[in-house]
């Protein structure tokens, strides 16, 4: 990386050396993935969407790689809330901060997790997932615009980490005003835009069969198609929200270009999905050399220099 080119940028309080991290998702459930993240180049570490008691997901095959990105219907496999609560302590060796996804089947789950985790200083913030696609019979959150805010209500009651939420894409402008209505009703420190796109549908035309056998083939689509909506989430939330709200981008992003993007458009941070399954831990360094040099050729010595800084033609 350029000497002369930062990519620190603070969340939720935190200090992050590297604006790139991962997406909550992919290699992020057990310890040795999360102690790979802990040596790489990311700038936190953020654990799998955890629910009160470990759940073992959907079945296999349940993950898909495509030419263009990525299906999946997961169904939540994880090690339940009290591992990665546990695990927060062996984060702090690594000197980066550890935030910690949280996704309780229900309000009343949610509540029990962030009330266990007050006062375990270890955890820099909570990432609240409104937006898990997957769960069979349990429809996303973050399109229930009444629910969303009396989970919110609910949860700040509890909540002692500063807390952010993790959206599903919107694609209605109404929409984005009326969940931004929501947010900016609550100390929400961060938002992550995006999620997966909810239920699409992949195809082997050889074997004219879906390619995941959850939900009869349907699962969240991440990767090349979902940038556009991904920056669009963005772009909105950054224009929307109270300015002390953060908006970390994530959808689509591959490339220091990719990220430079989702940065021009307002975030604070990119996290990155599809890719991290794809190439490895190796793609923080990879992609911070690579917005390095472009913010290096642009004059650009750090990301608040062009953050959020997207011009309109009129
Ligand atoms: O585990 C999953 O199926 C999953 C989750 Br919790 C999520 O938030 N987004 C996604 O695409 N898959």
């Amino acid at each position: 990386m350029p000497r002369s080119v930062s990519l620190a940028t603070t969340i939720a309080g935190s200090s992050l050396t590297s604006c790139l991290y991962n997406a909550s998702g992919p290699l992020c459930t057990t310890s040795e993935e999360l102690d790979a993240l802990g040596n790489s180049e990311a700038g936190a570490i953020l654990s799998k969407s955890a629910t009160l008691e470990p759940r073992a997901g959907n079945p296999e095959p349940r993950y898909v790689e495509t030419a263009w990105g990525s299906i999946n219907s997961m169904g939540l496999p994880n090690e339940g809330y009290r591992y990665y609560l546990e695990y927060a302590r062996r984060a702090q060796s690594f000197g980066k901060p550890y935030f910690m996804s949280v996704s309780g089947l229900s309000h009343d789950d949610n509540i029990e997790i962030v009330r266990a985790l007050a006062g375990e200083a270890a955890i820099s913030a909570i990432e609240l997932n409104l937006s898990c696609p997957n769960v069979p019979g349990k429809p996303q959150t973050g399109y229930d615009f009444e629910q969303s805010r009396a989970l919110l209500e609910r949860i700040f009651e509890y909540v002692d980490q500063p807390l952010g939420v993790k959206l599903p894409p919107y694609f209605d402008l109404p929409h984005f005003d009326m969940m931004a209505a929501v947010l900016n009703d609550f100390p929400i420190a961060f938002v992550t835009c995006v999620n997966s796109i909810g239920n699409g549908l992949v195809i082997d035309v050889q074997a004219e069969s879906v390619v995941i056998k959850p939900k009869s083939g349907f699962g969240g689509i991440g990767g090349d198609f979902i940038k556009p909506t991904a920056l669009a989430n963005v772009r909105k939330f950054y224009t929307l929200l109270r300015e002390d709200i953060a908006i970390i981008g994530c959808g689509g992003v591959k490339t220091g270009e990719d990220a430079f993007e989702h940065i021009l458009c307002g975030a604070s941070a990119v996290q990155i999905g599809t890719q991290l399954m794809r190439e490895g831990v190796d793609c923080f360094a990879r992609i911070a050399g690579e917005l390095s040099t472009i913010m290096q050729a642009k004059g650009y010595r750090d990301i608040d220099s062009f953050r959020g800084k997207l011009k309109s033609l009129d």
